[in-house]
This record gives structure tokens, sequence and C-alpha cells, in this order.
């Protein structure tokens, strides 16, 4: 038998038994061991039933999603599922951990599903642009009602075995071994003479209500998943299997598998995939590093990022000490806290014992020694050099030796901060992203002294409380709010040249960010990133139209929603153009001898992203980030660029760098030539034909080599 695959016989019960490590991807070495498996188990008449079941964490994790990009060598999905459904004696699969997409599609084809206690079930192909490829668009809706597939697979969510059973998707829960669970329930079928049961023979469930289904699932889906194409593509495949026989279903989903796979949409999301994975890892940072134990936590300031980030570490089930200078603070950020739990409780999305668990776990302080035996302390303080440099004299006073310190600045310079302690090797960037309890990005920054174990707590960390952790260097805001500077400045300049802050932020929409920029700036508070670039220095002098709107209404007290006015105005929440605003910015450019021209949609939308790319190149060039990808991981999970576009590194090569190249050229003649400078690393790509993506595997090789 393959080394993967292997079979053993219990009474007349085979055991047969993937193992492959880490999760059970299905790739061709474990098809080819199953087909094997279940033909040689046709010829042994003594027998009687047959146990699917992995070893290791869990259960089929799906299809190996590498295998997508390189091809899915024979045997296909389809030929080895129908094998074992079509097993002439009952093939129970044994689920643990997490059954996911070809996983879970694989249980379908068995003819009787038993899971442990633990065990979920998920059908998650929608987060990587495809759809369930191995019969699951046609098999799930026989055993569950038709509604309920939709919801597995547009929702993406796995399902937990309690659910699974209240369904129909598997038959019993067991407790204890899995594997031993389902040997005991494939003899009692013997002995009951029960035979195979296969799904693909079963109708439908709730196929008479296809049209309405299909109706109100599609209105969801644009709604909710807006710009995709997968969805409707998945709603498609279900259709056929509410009105064709299964082979011929069969035949729809094949075809569009075939077409999404191809697609920019579902190569984006698998890229995604991927490189929140390699983000984690870091060059020359060896895996035998020692982590420092993290076990409880303090956070200083109990602000808006103090709570969210509290909320973070004790949703994680670390308790924290939450500091700030004054009582009346303190409770303000508490009740801020229980009120962020209150509205889960209301959404039903937490249990009410749940939150006072949580909140338990947060103790008050006022006192900096109250932080002296937290593993790891955060600052988050208002961003301010001098408050920053002092708070962390103080924690260096109070914190105990080999603790963390992590500051949660988003652009000040932490060499600088760390030098106010005596132990800068402990001093690292933990830049959280608002609200800090929902946005999944964690910037973490390495300064100059930080020590190896420190970084490699600091990822881990990250893993622990659910972030995506990626890994910058020192320098003014990072990967992520240096790379959004010129982005912010381009669309501030179009205001003054005559378009509208709707002209803005709709085409930014459409392309598919979360929000536009100008109405970011109204949410953060416009006064926020005005501070921020006036402690820079001679920016305005040297250009007095840089960021001008900005520091307009930073003067007007126009400060963005929680001043009702901003960018826009806001009717009772509702944000609705200002026509006074528009006016402003237009007289202003006039006055300013901007010239007048109202750019187009295609330019504000080049503008804007290509200036971003540029400055990402440079931040690769510089070291800041390490990879292209950890770029495209910082923009898709702080700022909202849309994921189904792989990011700005990832879309700049589906744009293709020449073209990029050439338009920034363009703008250099045409605009501000002191910002359109082509970086160096983009300008070398462009004349090689290359790409980030090629780039990245030349670095990863070098590095490499070198070691
Ligand atoms: C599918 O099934 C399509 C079919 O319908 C149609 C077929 C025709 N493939 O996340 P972790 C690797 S689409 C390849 O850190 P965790 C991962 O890269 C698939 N590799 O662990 C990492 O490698 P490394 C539908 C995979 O415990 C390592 O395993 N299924 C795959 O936090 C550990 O991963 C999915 O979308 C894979 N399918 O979480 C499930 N899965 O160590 C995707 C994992 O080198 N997977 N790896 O960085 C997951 O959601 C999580 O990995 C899981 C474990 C929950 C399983």
């Amino acid at each position: 038998m393959s080394e993967v695959v292997s079979v053993s016989v219990i009474d007349d019960i085979a055991v047969v038994k993937v193992d492959r490590p880490p999760v059970n991807a299905i790739d061709q070495a474990i098809r080819a061991g199953l087909l094997k498996a279940f033909n040689e188990l046709r010829s042994r008449p003594n027998v009687k039933a047959i146990v699917l079941g992995c070893a290791g964490q869990t259960f089929f994790a799906g299809a190996d999603i590498k295998e997508f990009d390189t091809g899915i060598r024979p045997p296909a999905y389809h030929d080895v599922f129908r094998l074992i459904e079509d097993s002439p004696v009952p093939v129970v699969a044994a689920i643990h951990g997490t059954a996911l997409g070809a996983g879970t599609e694989i249980a379908l084809a068995c003819h009787y599903r038993i899971a442990d206690e633990g065990a979920r079930l998920g059908l998650p192909e929608l987060t990587l642009g495809i759809i369930p490829g191995a019969g699951g668009t046609q098999r799930m809706p026989r055993l569950i009602p038709l509604e309920a597939a939709a919801d597995m697979m547009l929702s993406s969510k796995p399902m937990p075995a309690s659910q699974a059973k209240e369904l129909g998707l598997i038959d019993t829960i067991v407790k204890g071994n899995v594997v031993d669970g389902s040997i005991a329930y494939a003899k009692q079928l013997v002995s009951q003479g029960k035979g195979p049961r296969r799904t693909r023979e079963l109708p439908v469930r709730g196929a008479e209500n296809a049209a309405q289904i299909f109706a109100d699932k599609a209105a969801q889906a644009a709604k909710i998943m807006r710009g995709r194409a997968s969805p409707a593509k998945l709603l498609e495949a279900l259709q056929a299997a509410a009105e064709k026989p299964f082979d011929e279903g069969l035949k729809v989903e094949k075809s569009i598998s075939i077409e999404l796979e191809k697609s920019i949409e579902s190569r984006a999301l698998r890229h995604l995939f991927f490189a929140e994975r390699e983000a984690r890892m870091i060059p020359g940072l060896s895996s035998r590093v020692q982590r420092r134990p993290v076990t409880s936590v303090g956070i200083v300031g109990a602000g808006t990022m103090g709570g969210g980030i509290s909320m973070a570490f004790v949703n994680a089930g670390i308790p924290v000490t939450l500091l700030d200078v004054s009582q009346a603070a303190l409770d303000a950020g508490l009740a801020k806290i229980r009120k962020n739990y209150e509205r889960s409780v209301s959404r039903g999305s937490l249990m009410a014992d749940q939150m006072e668990s949580r909140m338990k776990l947060i103790t008050p302080a006022l006192d900096f020694s109250a932080l002296g035996s937290a593993d790891l302390v955060i600052e988050a303080v208002f961003e301010k050099m001098n408050l920053k440099k002092e708070t962390f004299a103080r924690l260096d006073q109070a914190a105990k030796p080999g603790a963390i310190l992590g500051t949660n600045t988003s652009t000040l310079n932490i060499d600088e901060i760390a030098a106010m302690t005596k132990r800068p090797q402990d001093v690292i960037g933990l830049h959280f992203f608002s609200p800090a309890n929902v946005m999944p990005l964690l910037e973490i920054v390495q300064a100059r002294r930080t020590a190896d174990d420190v970084l490699a707590t600091a990822i881990e960390v990250a893993k622990t409380i659910r972030k995506v952790g990626v890994v910058a260097k020192v320098c003014y805001g990072f990967i992520g709010n240096r790379m959004m500077d010129p982005y912010g400045r381009e669309a501030e300049h179009c205001l003054l040249e005559g378009a509208t802050p709707e002209d803005v932020d709709s085409v930014l929409e459409r392309f598919g960010m979360a929000m536009g920029i100008l109405a970011v700036y109204d949410l953060a508070g416009v006064d926020i990133g005005h501070f921020t670039r006036l402690a820079l220095g001679d920016v305005f002098e040297k250009d007095p139209t840089f960021y001008r709107p900005s520091a307009m209404l930073t003067e007007r007290g126009w400060l963005g929603q929680k001043s009702g006015r901003g960018y826009y105005r806001y009717d009772n929440g509702k944000r609705v153009p200002d026509p006074e605003g528009i006016k402003l910015f237009h007289d202003e450019g006039k006055r300013m001898g901007v010239p007048q021209r109202k750019p187009s949609a295609d330019e504000i939308l080049e503008r804007c992203l290509f200036a971003l790319i540029n400055e990402g190149a440079r931040v690769l060039d510089e070291g800041i980030a390490l990879r292209a990808s950890d770029i495209d991981v910082v923009y898709t999970s702080g700022y909202g660029f849309p994921r189904y576009r792989g990011g700005p590194m990832f879309y700049a090569d589906t744009v293709g760098l020449k073209k990029i190249y050439d338009r920034i050229l363009e703008f250099q003649r045409t605009l501000d030539s002191r910002y359109w400078q082509p970086a160096p690393l983009l300008e070398r790509l462009a004349k090689a034909n290359s790409s980030f993506k090629q780039w990245q595997a030349e670095q990863a090789t070098g590095r490499a080599a070198a070691s």
C-alpha cells in the first residue's frame, strides 16, 4: 500500500487510513492511494464494511490548494469518489477535526458519516474563488435541504457536528476516538444487514422551492460579495443539481470549476491563502528560537485602541490589566468594551455568560506597578512622540525583566522609543488596526535592536489572538500607513482639481475598496492624519497643496463623523455630499493655481492605485517589507483592499508592471513631477518585463542559496 494510505482489517471491517501531515490535504498521492485501496478491497470477500479515516489533527482539510497552480494530475477526484460511492459494502467516513472542501465532499461520497464531538464540516471553496468541485454542489443538497446547502457554501463557514447531525449531514456523533466509534458503527450496520446508501441516488431536498431560494440567495450574494464572480456561479451549479439528473449536474459543476480555477479572482484568493501563512516565516529567524511565554498582558491606555486590543486578548482567554491615568478614563474605556460585547450578545454571536467571563478577565488599574507581572505590555496612548517616550520610560521601571514591551504606534520611530529603556531588545512595534477586536491585521514592527525571541513570540501571539501578523521594519508609517500617504495625497489633490469627494470615493468603492479613502478619513477623524503630517515638519512648506483639503477641514473643526461634518456631511449618521465643502476645495484649488481639470474616473483610480503600488515597490526595495505578498496581506487584512484582487502588488502584476511604469511617466509629465518618480524596483522590473511575484521567487531562491 502507498505510504500515505494504509489498509488494515479488524474482524471483517477494513480501515482505510490516510496520513498526510499537516492537514491531510488531498493531493495526487492520496487520490492514487485511495484508488488502489478501494480497488483492492473489492477483491476481499471477507471485508463486510469499510471505515475511511485520517491520522493526525484532522480529517481531510480539502483539496491540496497548491495543485490548482500545478494542474491536478490523475486520478481525478470524480473517479476516486465514484469508486468509493460504488463500493459494494458500506463505507463509513470517520470525521474528526475540520472536514473542509473536498474533505467534506469525500464524506458525501461515503455511505455513512460519523463525527466526533469537536468535528466541524464546511465547504469554504468560495473563499478561494472556486466552488465545491468534487461533487459537493450535487451531493450536498441531496443530503441536507437545498437552502441549507446554499447557505453553507455561500457563507463558507464550517458547521459544528451537532448542527450537521440536525441537518442530516452526519448520521451520528461519537465520544472518544472516531475511528474506533466508526468501526463499532460499521459492525452494527453489518449485523443489521444494512448495505451501501448512495447519496447520488437521493432526490434533491427542497427542489420544489428552488426558484425562490435562488432568487433570495442571488440577491444576498450580490450584496455581501460585491464584485465577485464565483457566488453566482455557485448558484448556477446548485441550480443544475435542482433541475438535472446527477451526472448532468456533475458536468455543469465540472465546467464551472475549470473556468473559475483559472480566474483572476481565484488566483488572487489562493495567493492570499499562502501569503498569509508565508508571512509568519521570517528568513534567518530559526524555528528553534525559544518563544517567551505570554499568559498575561498589560495595556496602557483605555481609549478606542487600548479597549479593542484588550478585547482581542481576552477573546483568546488571555487576562489583561488595563491601565489609564484617571478613573474616569478607565470607567469610560470599560463601559465601551462592555457595550461592544453587549452588541454581540444582542446579535446572538456571544452568550451573556461568555461576555461576563470576558469582562472578568480585564483588571482595571491606575498605577504602573500593576503591570509588574505582565509577560507583554502594549502601549496604546495618543500618537505623540513625547507621550510615547514618557510611557516607555515608566514601563522600563515597572515591567518585570524579560517582559515584552510593545508599542501600538502607527507611524513613529520605534528605535527612538526603545532608546528610552535599558532594554531595547525587548521592545517591538505591535500596530493594531481599529477596531482592534475586529480587524484581522497586526503589523509587527521589528526595531533595530528587537531580539529574535521577541519577534518570534510576537508572531506566535498574533496567531493566538487570531490576527494575521506581518513583519515590517522601522520607517515612517511602516508598510501600511507609509503606502497610504501617496494614495491619500492623490485623492486629496483630485479635490483641488475639481473632483468631488463622491467622485473619488465612488471610483475606489467600485474597484472594490471596502470604503473610499475620504470616507475613511471622516471615520477615523480628519485631524488625526493632519496632525501626524504636521509633526513631519516641512511637508506643507515644500508643497502647500499637499493634503490641503485635510488641513482646511481640520482648521474649521470639520473633523469627520465625530463632528457631523468632514469631507461629507452626516445627517443623522447618513453620509451626504456637502456642497459647501466641495466649493471650498475647488475655490482653494483655483486660488492656489491648481489646474482645474476634473479628472476622469479612470484617472482617479490609476493615480490612487499606481501611487500606492509605486510606494509599495520602494517599501520592498528598502527591505521595510520582506515580500510583495506581505504587502498584499497588509492591504487586504488592514486597509479594505479587495481580497478578490489579491492585494496591491498582486493586482499590479495582473495589470502589468510595464503599463503602470509607463503611466507613471505620463503622470510625471502631466502632473506634479516631484511625486511621480517611478520607484527604482518598479522601473527595473518593468524594463525586464518581470513581475513582483517573479522578483519575490528570485529573492527566495537567492536567500536559500546563500544560507
Ligand atoms: C477544495 O477542496 C476544492 C474542491 O472542492 C475541488 C477539488 C477539485 N491545501 O492554516 P494552517 C497547509 S479547496 C494545501 O497554518 P491551522 C498550510 O498552507 C480547499 N495546503 O493551520 C500550512 O502550511 P505551512 C478547501 C494546505 O491549524 C499548513 O497546512 N479547503 C491546505 O491554523 C497548516 O495550515 C480549505 O480551504 C490545503 N487545503 O488551520 C481549507 N490547508 O505550514 C484551508 C492547509 O507550510 N485550510 N494547508 O504554512 C484551512 O482552513 C486551515 O489550514 C485549517 C488548519 C483549518 C485546515
